[in-house]
């Protein structure tokens, strides 16, 4: 198992309607994301800065690099488009963090 972490941006003002669609998350999205081996799937918010910060546990051969080419994938990140920074395709504009210190 490994851990990776990334920042996404949200847009001033849309906190509780984040966490409501996240509440939300659809069974078919959840499943997918399993499916592609992430689990204990975490974002985090600096409510100062609008900062989402996500952090993941990837199985053990786990394929997430195309999980964007997923239908489901593609229209979830349609759905948060209005509410986060993104890239043309609609994926979050998201920053991949590198791990400096880690304690059990
Ligand atoms: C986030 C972001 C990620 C997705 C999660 C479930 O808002 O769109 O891509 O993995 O939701």
């Amino acid at each position: 198992m490994t851990r990776i972490a990334f920042t996404m941006k949200l847009n001033p003002g849309c906190r509780d309607e984040y966490i409501r669609r996240h509440d939300a998350l659809w069974p078919e999205l959840k499943a997918l994301l399993k499916r592609k081996g992430i689990g204990n799937y975490s974002i985090f918010l600096d409510e100062e800065r609008n900062i989402l910060f996500g952090i993941q546990e990837l199985q053990e051969g786990a394929e997430t690099g195309n999980i964007g080419d997923e239908p489901v994938m593609k229209k979830w990140w349609a759905h948060m488009a209005d509410i986060m920074e993104t890239n043309p395709d609609n994926s979050p504009a998201s920053v991949s963090l590198t791990e400096v210190f880690h304690m059990d």
